[in-house]
């Protein structure tokens, strides 16, 4: 390890080491003792061998054991227990102009802020303002800040792309110069954070095309414009490209810019082994990179490329390079999950915890989206900070659940409402004893507080999962896309435990979650375990979750027959019994 990475965690623990409310004193001994490593003049591995690194002034016993760990060992233990104990939200809020470890402290102490999200909502309602030391002007300026940051981050979630991608791809749709449009790139496939935005148009008038493209409501600017490209940044900061092409290259650039970059390599192999040439122009009869129209195999459809190539046809979602060739040489592709298959979800908030709706709304509104059923599992007791339930509210809670599904029913109506917990997982138990999971309908078991440590994760969600009452664990690696990692926790033999117990994971489709991952469903549905989407809905508008978690299900390979709800009512209070021994 060279002086400048030594130096840059030293200025990194002192950062931390501040954001804690450490004694100002240490917190300055770290950060100047990266200046005198940076400044040394002769190579900081000799001073080390030599035991010379006491002799720097400024470099007391328990920095010099420190970098002599690190520079020994490439690691330093004491700085990554320090990184995992404090939340890596309040890491994020320093990249905000006008936040220094101080004021992070002062936020969060006094409004519970541990995250940019939070401390925009703060900004929004005046809290912040109104804080000693703040004021209107800092809270606007915060404000400014946290836009800023979010204009340059570099990825955005899916739902975010979506929400700025879809009404561009209406408006191109019915533009009477497009042939054909389809987004393209990580959007088509669904990935679960995006780039930038993709956008394929099939026309005779490009020029016509582009100059719409670039005069959509929502450019912040155009980047780049060419004949037949362009390049904008959209509202929140995504990029977005478009193409245009002859609609005889459509099907080929769809391909070609679908990607994944990965998927595009084999498919180009394929086609070499054919005596054939991929492009984003076409699929070629030429050993030779060619654009020549006249050697172009007629394709009017990516299905067409499949076939030429002799494959049966891989969905967007699939194109990652996850075997998806093999099985679809041998004509083994799972048919996928569509999102209409899901009949309802079984982990969601209502006013009872920190839900925006209540009871009566939300069955009113699920069940005018077509849905049979949503389970109501609000917060158990310790989630404190989320308004959790303690054992009596749960059982009022369940009354209020029946005497509404009666009047359901009188109403000639099919959706129900389910009875739930999420219950906390906490140390050496869960939130609620057996008796009150037993008199629920669905049991929701999440880990909110997690350990820093693997093992502890592991057993404590272990011991969830052999929870009979337990039905499915809630978002198991409690990550925030873009914004907070996985706690550490070894996610397969958590998985091993739902197979043996049959416990069912969570495909938590809250568009900042998307846990479990979709690349460890690969491992899950190798051991049997089924899946369960669901939105972790705290407002109506959250059903909408559904659509974005069967996309990612699809980049899973999950099928219908995977995911539990996609059961009618009767069938899901079947399943519902079974680990319980019904
Ligand atoms: P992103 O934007 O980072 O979320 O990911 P993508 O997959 O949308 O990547 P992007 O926008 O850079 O390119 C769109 C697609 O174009 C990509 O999925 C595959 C194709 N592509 C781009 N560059 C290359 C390349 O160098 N080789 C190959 N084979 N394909 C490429
Ligand atoms: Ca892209
Ligand atoms: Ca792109
Ligand atoms: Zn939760």
């Amino acid at each position: 390890m060279d002086k400048e990475r030594v130096a840059e965690i030293l200025v990194e623990i002192g950062t931390l080491l501040e954001l804690k409310g450490e004694n100002p004193f240490k917190t300055r001994a770290y950060l100047n003792g990266a200046r005198i490593i940076e400044g040394l003049n002769e190579p900081l591995k000799k001073l080390i061998e030599e035991e010379r690194l006491g002799e720097l002034k400024g470099i007391g016993d328990a920095l010099q054991q420190k970098i002599t760990e690190l520079v020994t060992t490439g690691k330093l233990k004491y700085y990554d227990d320090l990184k995992a104990s404090v939340p890596s939200g309040l890491v994020a809020m320093l990249e905000i102009p006008g936040l220094g470890p101080k004021k992070i402290i002062a936020l969060n102490k006094n409004l519970g802020v541990d995250s940019v999200e939070k401390l925009e909502a703060a900004c929004k309602d005046g809290k912040v303002a109104e804080l000693d030391g703040f004021g209107e002007k800092t809270q606007t300026k915060l404000l400014e800040g946290i836009a800023h940051r979010r204009l340059y981050a570099q990825r955005t979630r899916l739902d975010d792309a979506l929400a700025v991608a879809e009404p561009v791809l209406e408006n191109l749709r019915a533009h009477s110069d497009v042939i054909r449009c389809s987004t393209a790139g990580s959007l088509r496939r669904w990935r679960e954070t995006i780039g930038d935005i993709d956008f394929l148009v099939s026309s005779k008038q490009p020029a016509n095309i582009i100059e719409f493209f670039v005069a959509q409501p929502g450019i912040i600017s155009v980047s780049a414009k060419g004949d037949t490209k362009a390049s904008v940044i959209l509202a929140g900061g995504i990029q977005a490209d478009l193409r245009v092409v002859t609609d005889e290259e459509f099907p080929f650039a769809l391909a070609y810019f679908t990607g994944s970059k990965e998927h595009n390599i084999v498919m180009r192999q394929r086609a070499i082994a054919r005596g054939l040439r991929l492009n984003e122009y076409g699929l070629f009869k030429s050993k030779e990179e060619t654009r020549d129209p006249k050697l172009r195999v007629a394709c009017a459809t990516e299905d067409e490329i499949y076939s030429a190539l002799e494959l049966a046809y891989v969905p967007p979602e699939m194109r990652e390079d996850h075997g998806e060739f093999d099985a679809a040489e041998k004509g083994k592709l799972p048919r996928l999950l569509e999102w209409t298959d899901l009949k309802g979800a079984l982990h969601n908030h209502t006013t009872w915890s920190d839900g925006h709706n209540t009871l009566e709304e939300t069955a009113a509104h699920m069940e005018e989206l077509g849905l049979q059923y949503w389970a109501v599992t609000d917060h158990s007791r310790a989630a404190f900070q989320a308004n959790g339930l303690d054992e009596k509210r749960v059982r009022e809670q369940i009354k209020a659940i029946v005497q509404l599904n009666k009047k359901l029913a009188d109403d000639g109506l099919d959706f129900r409402l389910l009875t739930g917990s999420e219950v906390d997982i906490l140390k050496d138990k869960l939130d609620f004893d057996d008796d009150l999971l037993s008199e629920l309908d669905v049991v929701v078991a999440s880990l909110h507080v997690p350990a820093n440590n693997e093992a502890e994760n592991t057993k404590r969600l272990i011991r969830a999962a052999e929870n009979k009452f337990v039905h499915t664990l809630g978002h198991l690696t409690g990550r925030l896309l873009l914004e907070r990692e996985a706690y550490p926790v070894n996610q397969e033999a958590v998985i091993d435990a739902c197979a043996e117990t049959g416990t069912w994971i969570e495909l938590n489709c809250n568009p900042w979650r998307m846990d479990l991952d979709w690349r460890k469903w690969f491992y899950a549905r190798s051991k049997g375990v089924k899946c369960v989407i669901n939105p972790d809905a705290h407002r109506n508008g959250d059903a909408d979750y559904l659509r974005l978690g069967a996309g990612v299900a699809r980049k899973a390979w999950l099928t219908k027959a995977d995911v539990i709800n996609t059961m009618p009512m009767e069938k899901l209070r079947k399943e519902l019994a079974k680990k319980r021994g019904g």
